[in-house]
Parts: C-alpha cells; structure tokens; sequence
C-alpha cells in the first residue's frame, strides 16, 4: 500500500472553491461496505438483479430485500461517521471559501458529521419516491410492494430513492456548474468506475484551472489523471489532508 505522500504541491489559497467527490470507500471504515472491492457488494448479487429499473419491474420483491437489508445496516449503532466524514464537515466550517461535497453513497454519513452542503448524486436510501407521481418522502424502515404512496394512494409503485444503472444521476447541472468553477478538486473512496462521477476529473482537466487530488486506499482507474494523490484509510489521510489546506489558508 502506497503510504501518504507528503503535500509538496503549492499550499491552495483561502479563497479556493472546492468540491469533493466522495464514494463508498469514504464510508468502509464506518462498518458499510464498498462495491467492487474483494468481498464487496458486487461480490454476492448482481447489479443486474438489484440495482436497474429492469430489475424492480422483473422482481420489486428482490430489489426491496437488497434495499432494506442495507437500510438495515445503516441504522445499526455500530454505523457512525468516521474520521474522514468529520474532518470533511470541519473544512466545510472553517474553510473561507466554498466547500461542496458530492456524494454517490447513499448513507446519510456526511449529514450525521456535519456536513451541510452536499450532494447526493446517486440519491439516498432514507427515501421513497412513487414510480406512478413522483412523490418523494423519508423512509427509515423497510420497503415493500404493500406499501401505498402518500401522494397518488396507488400501491406497489414506491421505490428506494436512489439512481439506479441507466437513470441520470440527480442535480447534475448543480454538480456540472460547481465543477466548471472550482479551483480543488478531491476524489475520495471511489473506485472511478461508474459515470459520469469518474468522468469528472477529465471535464475538471479539460477547463484547465483546479488541483485535482485523489485519497483513495489505492490507484482508482482513473488515478494518473490527477495531479497529486495520497494513499491509505480515509479515517487517515484526510483528516491529515484537510489540517494541510486549513493550516495553510
Ligand atoms: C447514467 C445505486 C445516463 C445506489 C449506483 C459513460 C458515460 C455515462 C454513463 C455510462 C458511461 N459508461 C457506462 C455508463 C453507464 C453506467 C456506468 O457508469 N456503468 C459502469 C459500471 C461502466 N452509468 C450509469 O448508468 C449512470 N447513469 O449514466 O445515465 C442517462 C442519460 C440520459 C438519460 C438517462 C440516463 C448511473 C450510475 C449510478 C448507478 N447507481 N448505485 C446504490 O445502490 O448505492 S452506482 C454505485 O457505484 C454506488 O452509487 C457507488 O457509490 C458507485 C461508485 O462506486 P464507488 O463508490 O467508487 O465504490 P467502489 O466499491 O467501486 O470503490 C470503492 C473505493 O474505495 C475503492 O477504490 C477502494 O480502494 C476504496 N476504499 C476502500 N476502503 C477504503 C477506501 N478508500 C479509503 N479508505 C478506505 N478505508
């Protein structure tokens, strides 16, 4: 494992826009698992099977199960933020310029540290959105085809409010416009295997202004395409990545 590399890039300046792009990696150390490591979620069921449209319309039930046995998961008190979730939650609050965070987990980790300006791109599991209206409403427990829309008073339409493979991703013009001015760009705990998340970099790279950083526990797929990387546990190196940028602002 590549250890963390010291910062030997010019220090950021306070006024910095930054947007941090975090995956399931920044939540592993919590007690969630990631997706495409080892004995990661794609490891046992099929993305196929649980996570497209296709497959809520072939077996809800099915789908369902996967949903609450994570929704389950989540709400265990074993599962807390860790380090990396509060030190992201301390720059948003100390540092002078702007800190955005987009997010492709659904847990509601970032919240529970403190963050505030976040984006969930690919949605989260704490709701439920009605396939037939639309309407979208908080959901703790589990989900079922029994359960009847508060909206439209149809049942069997309601589903996890998450993006599943073939739907767009949520608050992309948001997440497009932050990118396009942003002077720090930080990739934490993603694989850069799903799009358009990992395609951010390169449109980062295209308008040629932002630092590009990755903290990942190892190469992602798209790692030479940053300027400067650091390796090892979130709950580590961003903390240690963060006391760099506040006490150089
Ligand atoms: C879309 C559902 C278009 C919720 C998820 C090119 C361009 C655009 C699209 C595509 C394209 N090529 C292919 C596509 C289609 C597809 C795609 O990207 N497929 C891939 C597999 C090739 N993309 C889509 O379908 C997206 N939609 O493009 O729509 C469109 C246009 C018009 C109209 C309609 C549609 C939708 C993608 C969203 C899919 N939903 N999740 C859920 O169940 O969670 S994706 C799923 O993967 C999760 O959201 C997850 O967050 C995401 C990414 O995974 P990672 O977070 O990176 O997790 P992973 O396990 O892979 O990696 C973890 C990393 O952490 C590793 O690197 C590991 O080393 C590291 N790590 C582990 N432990 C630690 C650690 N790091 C630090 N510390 C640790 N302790």
């Amino acid at each position: 494992m590549m250890q963390a590399q010291p910062n030997s890039f010019p220090p950021v300046p306070p006024t910095a826009r930054i947007v941090i792009l975090t995956g399931a990696g920044i939540s592993q150390e919590s007690g969630l698992e990631t997706f495409r490591d080892p004995d990661g979620i794609w490891a046992k069921v099929r993305v196929e099977d649980v996570a497209t449209p296709e497959a809520f319309a072939r077996d809800p039930d099915r789908v369902h199960a996967f949903y609450n046995m994570r929704r389950a998961r989540h709400r265990t008190s074993a599962v807390v933020p860790n380090a990396a979730h509060a030190a992201l939650a301390r720059l948003e609050r100390e540092w002078p310029g702007d800190v955005l965070v987009v997010t492709q987990n659904v847990d509601s980790l970032h919240e529970r540290a403190g963050t505030t300006k976040l984006i969930h791109m690919h949605g989260v599991h704490s709701q439920a959105r009605c396939n037939g209206c639309g309407h979208v409403v908080p959901w703790d427990g589990d989900m079922s085809t029994a359960n009847v829309c508060g909206g439209c008073g149809r049942a069997g339409g309601l589903r996890p409010h998450v993006v599943w493979f073939g739907e767009m991703p949520l608050e992309m013009s948001r997440i497009q416009e932050a990118l396009s001015v942003c002077d720090l760009f930080i990739s934490i705990g993603t694989s850069g295997n799903v799009y358009p998340a990992a395609g951010f970099v390169r449109l980062i790279r295209r308008i040629g202004q932002a630092h590009t950083v990755e903290l990942n526990l190892e190469p992602s797929r798209g790692a030479n395409l940053f300027a400067e990387s650091c390796y090892g546990p979130a709950s580590q190196i961003v903390p240690a990545y963060v006391d760099g940028l506040l006490n150089g602002a």
